[in-house]
C-alpha cells in the first residue's frame, strides 16, 4: 500500500473550521441520501491516519465494530501540510463528517461516530478505569518504544514509504544508543547527523535480528 497523494487535492482552500466542498464524485457516493438543498454531501466519513499510530487504530476500531463504510487516507508521516489545513496543526487521527469542521482526538471521535444514529445505536460501553493497564503501558513503554520504533521502519506502513517519511519519523523520535548510550533529549538528538540517527536505529535492529537469528 502507497501513502496517498490524493489528500491534499481534496483539502479546504482555507484552514481549521472552514467546511470544505464536496469533493469531485461526492454527488455519485450518496446521491440517493444527499439531505436537502446546497452542496451536494458526501456520505462515507473521512478517516486521515497514520498506520504506525495507535490513537489512529483505537479510531479505526469503532468503523470495524460497527461495518461503516469510509474513506480511509494515510497520511504521509512527513506531511504537515495535510493536517495542518485540516485542523490546524500536525496531528492524526482527523475525522472529517461531511458539513462539519474536521476534528482529531481518538476518543472524541470515536464518541462522535458511536452516538450517530446514522450508523446504528451506540454500542461501546464506558471506559473501565484499568489502572493497572496504565501502569503496564508507563512501566513498559521505554522497552516497546525501542522495539516498536526501530521496526516501523522496515515494516509495510504506508506512511513511512517514503524516505523522507521515515527521516522524519527518526528525526521525532530519539532512541537509546545501541551500546546503552542514554536516550538524547530532542533538541540534542536533531542536532547530530543524520546518519549518526539513522545509524542507531538500524544498529537496534540488527542486534536485535542477529540475537534471534542464533536463538
Ligand atoms: N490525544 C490524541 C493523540 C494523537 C497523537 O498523539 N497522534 C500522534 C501519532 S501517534 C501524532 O499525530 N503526532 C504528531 C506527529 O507524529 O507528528 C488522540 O487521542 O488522538
Amino acid at each position: 500500500m502507497t501513502a496517498l497523494s490524493r489528500a491534499p487535492s481534496i483539502l479546504p482552500r482555507s484552514s481549521r473550521s472552514s467546511v470544505r466542498p464536496a469533493p469531485r464524485g461526492a454527488r455519485a457516493v450518496g446521491a440517493s441520501t444527499a439531505r436537502g438543498p446546497g452542496p451536494a454531501r458526501w456520505q462515507r466519513p473521512d478517516l486521515y491516519v497514520y498506520d504506525l499510530c495507535p490513537f489512529c487504530t483505537r479510531a479505526r476500531m469503532i468503523f470495524g465494530l460497527k461495518k461503516i463504510p469510509h474513506r480511509l487516507i494515510f497520511m504521509s508521516y512527513d506531511d504537515v501540510e495535510t493536517p495542518t489545513a485540516l485542523i490546524g496543526k500536525k496531528l492524526a487521527p482527523i475525522l472529517h463528517l461531511s458539513g462539519e469542521a474536521p476534528m482529531p482526538e481518538s476518543l472524541d471521535i470515536i464518541k462522535r461516530i458511536d452516538d450517530d444514529s446514522r450508523w446504528g445505536p451506540p454500542i461501546l460501553q464506558a471506559s473501565s478505569g484499568r489502572e493497572d493497564l496504565k501502569l503496564f503501558e508507563k512501566k513498559h513503554w521505554p522497552l516497546m518504544r525501542l522495539l516498536i520504533h526501530t521496526r516501523l521502519l522496515h515494516a509495510y506502513v504506508p506512511d513511512l514509504v517514503f524516505r523522507s517519511a521515515r527521516d522524519y519519523f527518526i528525526d521525532q523520535h530519539p532512541i537509546q544508543g545501541p551500546s546503552g548510550e542514554e536516550r538524547p533529549n530532542i533538541e540534542l538528538w536533531r542536532s547530530w547527523e543524520p546518519s549518526l540517527r539513522r545509524s542507531w536505529y538500524q544498529q537496534h535492529f540488527e542486534a536485535w535480528n542477529d540475537a534471534s537469528d542464533s536463538s
